[in-house]
């Protein structure tokens, strides 16, 4: 038995089983490419769904984390820290926000975007008592507590998971007639993703954004964006809503790149007026704000901006579906993306995605399906072009064969 298999064992063993990834071990990791425990190496093209925007052990954010972590890791928020604050001032700027609510995982940030619509619908809208609703898009993914598997659609995510929060309403994503119809008096916010990720990289049709904010604001009705996993360069702007013109949200939530990769940081950013229903006591996180995961924030934040990864994606994302789009194969149905951020959808009587992830991992190449029969390619924004051009080779070969 090797090392690996080992390893994969003593998870099979210990591990609760929610989860079958592919049969590597790895064991670190530096810009684009990841080691596994036999020292093969790979470019990592699924950057930990987006949360490795900046490479992996960035050594910027890396030198704030251990800088950080000998001066103080935790206050909680009874008290100050000297960090918050700089972290929160970067994000909002970013963010052409006022304010922002630091939390942990993306999941716990939607949780917290849904209280403050709720609490802003019973408080400034004037909604009735527990009659809040909130509309949710067929095929979203915005985590895996409660609360999120109650707005999913997906009957995976939430197989006897019941019973559900109540108050959402589901409608068709990219159909704005669907949005129109679903708003009653107590609709209080509609969340959604700017591109579907987990759906299978599903590209809503232009104009669909502004559109949405448009209906959201003739109806009072709050329009929040879940850009935990477009947002900060993933799809050739800081934040995917950019891609159009007056698709401003009233809410983002970010979570995933917020730190690189390096210590899981999310937030909802937002306007002074919505942030105002929040008041001592009513919302935290122990967590949440912490110095060492703020500090983590503020550098990952700078990385972005200084070495222009927004651009970069956008650039090399159109070169990367350019050269996908000159591969000879039968076996694909489309190819789409925005910036780095690319789904290759295989025809159904191709079969599963799985096996070709499984195939281009013994190339050195790692990516991860989405939606069974798409193949998600997210590398590192920090990517080259001559890597691109080595693996448009792989994906080639493996869709020839
Ligand atoms: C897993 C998917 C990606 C997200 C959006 C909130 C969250 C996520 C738009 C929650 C998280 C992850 C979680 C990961 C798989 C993954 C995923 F395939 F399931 F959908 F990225 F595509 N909103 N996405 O994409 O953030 O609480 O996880 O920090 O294994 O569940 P989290």
């Amino acid at each position: 038995m090797s090392l690996q298999d080992d390893i994969i064992d003593q998870v099979d063993k210990r591990s609760a089983h929610n989860y079958n990834p592919l049969p590597l071990v790895l064991t670190k990791g530096k810009d684009v490419w990841v080691w596994d425990v036999d020292g093969n190496k790979y470019i990592d093209c699924l950057s930990a769904y987006s949360a490795v925007n900046q490479g992996h052990c960035h050594p910027k954010i890396v030198k704030a984390l251990t800088d950080q972590a000998s001066q103080i890791t935790l206050t909680s928020r009874a008290f100050h820290n000297d960090k918050m604050g700089l972290f929160l001032e970067k994000l909002c700027a970013i963010a052409q926000m006022d304010m922002a609510l630091p939390m942990n995982t993306g999941a716990e940030a939607v949780e917290t975007a849904i209280k403050a619509v709720r609490k802003w619908g019973y408080e400034v809208k004037g909604v009735e008592e527990n009659k809040a609703e909130i509309i949710v898009c067929r095929g979203n993914f915005h985590g895996r507590t409660i609360s999120t598997v109650s707005m999913s659609s997906e009957p995976d995510y939430r197989s006897n998971f019941g019973p559900f929060l109540p108050g959402f309403v589901l409608i068709d994503y990219s159909d704005t007639e669907a949005l129109r119809n679903a708003i009653s008096a107590n609709t209080v916010a509609a969340i959604m993703e700017p591109i579907q990720g987990e759906a299978g990289i599903i590209i809503p049709h232009d104009g669909y954004l502004s559109e949405v904010r448009k209906i959201c604001t003739q109806n009072n009705v709050l329009f929040i964006l879940d850009e935990i996993q477009t947002g900060l360069g993933r799809t050739g702007k800081m934040f995917t809503y950019q891609h159009e013109e007056n698709a401003k949200p009233d809410m983002l939530i970010v979570g995933k790149a917020l730190s690189g990769g390096v210590y899981p940081v999310s937030a909802i950013v937002s306007s002074r007026d919505i942030m105002n229903v929040f008041t001592p006591g009513i919302h935290g996180s122990t967590y949440g704000g912490n110095p060492l995961g703020a500090a983590v924030g503020l550098v990952a934040l700078e990385v972005i901006e200084e070495e222009k990864l927004a651009e970069r994606s956008a650039l090399l994302g159109d070169y990367f579906i350019k050269k996908l789009n000159t591969i000879k194969t039968n076996k694909t149905s489309e190819i789409r993306g925005r910036g780095l951020f690319i789904g290759i959808e295989l025809h159904k009587s191709v079969g599963l995605a799985r096996p070709y992830c499984e195939a281009l991992m013994k190339l050195g190449m790692l990516c991860k399906e989405t939606h069974d029969y798409v193949i998600r390619l997210a590398p590192p924004l920090t990517i080259e072009k001559d890597s691109i051009d080595w693996m448009v080779e792989q994906i080639t070969k493996v869709l020839k064969d």
